[in-house]
């Protein structure tokens, strides 16, 4: 009776959270209701990330508390607090940086509210916090990316390739991964020098001030760049065409997300490879919130497939992008 109770007072909260007056009729609660806390909007990858979280819960008919952070992780924190008082039946979300969250998951397993990662993870020693983490596997990434530019780098016959690193936030598992795994790729290969490392925090915005500064101190002396997102990289290509280089061609570009309009500047040429991190990350974060609800067994960790689209490859056929 009181899990009846429980699921009517949410489905007002969640009426009124979307904007219903309370003098609606309650009806019968949905089975599942699951609190996500979205990291921010700065991207084409995290807009396709939410569609699609948002898409999947209407289809599986789990009522979804959909909480936008604005990039602030006191806002996550803060919302994973809110899903607690409200009794929802699983927590997710997206961590914007990989420390700071043991006190209030300490609070939603103490509530009995399993907890799914989505997209980012965490850094903890209580294991037993988490249920489930679904995500790209970053590092790898990053050894996709250092992989194409040896290739590049043979193709060329390039003696050296001095290479600029515009990383993503701070602290996030993509920023820390996809460095690593790109760094560790390209450690035994003597050509490869990293002139200089800056972050644009996943920020078209930023991308534009960080490749701004670096041609002015380096030029034409940069042989690559190696940006953690398409955002930070599609603002730096005009900042390489207004300093008269041509990317692509002066300069190998390397970029991760996938989204469409990264791919097109791809096929344009001015980009010579995109690492795909799909966003579609929606069904097995109902699939797994449905199995814990009830009480089943899930995958620590989920890592979608993953490949990766280069100027070696004829991308004629493929098919659009989706984000
Ligand atoms: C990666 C995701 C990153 C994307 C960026 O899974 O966390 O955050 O690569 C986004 O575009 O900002």
């Amino acid at each position: 009776m009181f899990n009846r109770i429980r699921k009517i007072i949410l489905l007002l909260a969640l009426c009124m959270l979307a904007g219903c007056g309370a003098k609606e009729e309650p009806q019968q609660g949905p089975e599942l209701v699951l609190g996500f806390s979205q990291l921010g909007t700065e991207s084409a990858w995290r807009s396709g990330n939410s569609a699609d979280i948002e898409k999947k819960a209407e289809e599986c008919g789990i009522g979804l508390m959909f909480e936008n952070a604005n990039r602030k992780q006191e806002n996550q924190i803060a919302a994973i607090r809110r899903f607690i008082a409200y009794h929802v039946d699983v927590i997710a979300f997206s961590p914007i940086v990989e420390e700071g969250w043991d006190n209030v998951l300490s609070e939603a397993k103490e509530a009995g509210i399993p907890v799914i990662l989505v997209d980012r993870d965490i850094s903890t020693r209580k294991a037993d916090l988490i249920s489930c983490h679904i995500g790209a596997d970053f590092y790898q990434e990053g050894v996709m990316a250092g992989e194409y530019l040896i290739r590049k780098a043979d193709a060329l016959e390039m003696e050296s390739v001095k290479i600029v690193e515009i990383t993503g936030t701070e602290d996030s598992t993509p920023m820390r991964q996809r460095q690593a795994g790109f760094m560790d790729t390209i450690a035994e290969d003597e050509r490869m020098e990293i002139i200089e490392s800056v972050n644009g925090d996943f920020l078209k915005s930023r991308g534009a001030e960080c490749m701004r500064y670096l041609m002015e101190k380096y030029g034409d002396s940069i042989d690559a760049v190696y940006s953690h997102n398409d955002e930070m990289t599609l603002g730096a290509i005009p900042e390489i065409e207004k300093a008269g280089a041509v990317p692509g061609q002066d300069m190998i570009i390397i970029s991760i997300d996938g989204g469409q309009e990264a791919i097109d500047v791809l096929k344009q040429g001015k980009i010579n490879c995109v690492v795909e991190c799909t966003p579609m990350l929606g069904q097995e974060l109902m699939d797994a919130a449905k199995k814990l609800e009830a009480g089943e067994e899930v995958d620590r960790v989920i890592h979608p497939e993953e490949k990766y689209f280069s100027d070696e490859m004829d991308l004629s056929g493929l098919a659009p992008r989706g984000y």
